[in-house]
């Protein structure tokens, strides 16, 4: 009997995905985040942006077959234009929602509602660098207008969220204080914001952590890229109890900009594979990095997450050896689920013998273990003074077979 008490005393193994780290936070509760895809908002801040209605379009309806779940756009009270997109994009049926982006302003929250949107993100800065030095109102301002906008927006049945811009150096006691405000006349979102790129993983945990055991609706975050924390605010954001992250695509938007989608996407596929891959089309994300970088006119980071050119291949012979082994080795994330392909790099110095014969058995020539050694011998000393590239590859792996038929391959090496 002594035996099983200890037996049920023992706390149960965690399961752990083979995608995760061997230490799972037990608080993470990162399944059913929803995005909010602001590359026609906070991307339209990006240096290089100009989107015309008809590139608008394009990349709302590619962001539509990734799955994202909102859409959100510039103000309509920024431009004529803006107005206008905010009805076009509206009336396209697609499957994300469609909010629209507006200061904490009773004009603003009038023209935004007649376009048509399905809803409003509201914000309005809450540090003491935006109300003396943006807009001069105090926290009483604030909050009144703030119930003022939510009630108006509320009652034209549409979703409205409230956001504290510049979140994290703001007072806490304000910020608190306003989001209870907010929550209790049934907001339907708070928001978050790391404007200036200022917070790191554990002040995003504490604050969420804080903020979702005193309100009851929903929390976004948007989270700036300053100092590169962008993607991992974003996830201590879910592990501290937020519901809804902001990206763009590539990460474009004001300064270096902010959460990439493409980023986000990947961390939360290696945290909850089945999730992700069930709710969004992963297939996709490739082609709408093309469309926002060509109109923004910028190419994809080699390092990119998932589709730079250089994120699915290996070359350190151990690397290579292992990963033609099982790919599992040198791999969190699979290129094929992503619609990426995997490659092996040889012709370097750093080339194994294992990758030779791979690349022997796909050119089909019948060449021995010993061969492909001799053959990476040629290969690593021909590579120190310049890499080969596949093509030589493939010319002296034809030409050591053709001169081993011919019993000349030891004069060959
Ligand atoms: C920022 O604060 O950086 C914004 O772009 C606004 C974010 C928000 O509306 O929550």
């Amino acid at each position: 009997a002594a035996n099983n008490a200890s037996e049920n005393a023992r706390p149960k193994e965690p399961i752990v995905s083979p995608y995760m780290p061997k230490y799972p936070d037990p608080m993470s509760n990162i399944s059913n985040f929803k995005i909010i895809e602001s590359t026609l908002r906070e991307g339209e801040q990006f240096a290089n942006a100009f989107f015309t209605t008809e590139k608008k379009v394009e990349i709302a309806k590619a962001l539509d077959a990734v799955g994202v779940d909102y859409l959100e756009l510039t103000s309509p009270a920024a431009s004529e234009q803006s107005r206008n997109d905010c009805k076009v994009i509206s009336s396209l049926g697609l499957k994300a929602k469609i909010l629209t982006h507006t200061r904490c302003h009773m004009d603003d929250a009038k023209l935004a509602i007649d376009t048509g949107v399905d809803g409003l993100d509201v914000v309005i800065g809450t540090s003491s660098y935006l109300r003396e030095f943006s807009h001069g109102k105090d926290m009483d301002y604030i909050t009144n207008k703030a119930i003022e906008v939510i009630t108006y927006i509320k009652s034209k049945g549409l979703e409205v969220r409230f956001s504290t811009e510049d979140s994290f150096r703001s007072d806490l006691v304000d910020l608190l204080s306003i989001y209870k405000a907010v929550d209790k006349i049934g907001v339907t979102r708070v928001g978050i914001a790391d404007t200036v790129g200022c917070a790191n993983p554990r002040q995003v945990y504490e604050l969420v952590r804080t903020l979702r055991s005193v309100v009851s609706c929903d929390i976004e975050c948007h989270f700036h890229n300053d100092t590169g924390c962008a993607i991992a605010n974003a996830y201590a954001a879910l592990e501290g109890g937020a519901t809804h992250i902001d990206t763009s695509v590539l990460g474009i938007g004001e300064r270096n900009g902010i959460t990439p989608l493409g980023g986000l996407l990947a961390r939360m596929y290696a945290a909850d594979k089945s999730y992700v891959m069930n709710k969004y089309d992963l297939t996709k994300i490739r082609d709408v990095e093309n469309i926002v970088a060509s109109a923004v006119d910028v190419t994809v980071p080699f390092n990119n997450y998932i589709t730079g050119y250089c994120a699915f291949t290996h070359k350190a012979g151990i690397h290579a050896k292992a990963i033609l082994n099982n790919p599992s080795t040198y791999e969190i994330l699979k290129p094929e689920d992503f619609g990426m392909t995997r490659y092996v790099s040889i012709g370097h110095r750093l080339t194994g013998w294992n990758a030779v014969k791979n690349r022997v058995e796909q050119l089909d020539l019948d060449l021995t273990d010993q061969d492909a050694k001799n053959v990476t011998a040629k290969i690593k000393t021909l590579a120190d003074v310049r890499p080969l590239s596949l093509d030589d590859v493939d010319t002296l792996l034809r030409n050591y077979h053709h001169a081993k038929t011919q019993g000349s391959h030891n004069k060959f090496l």
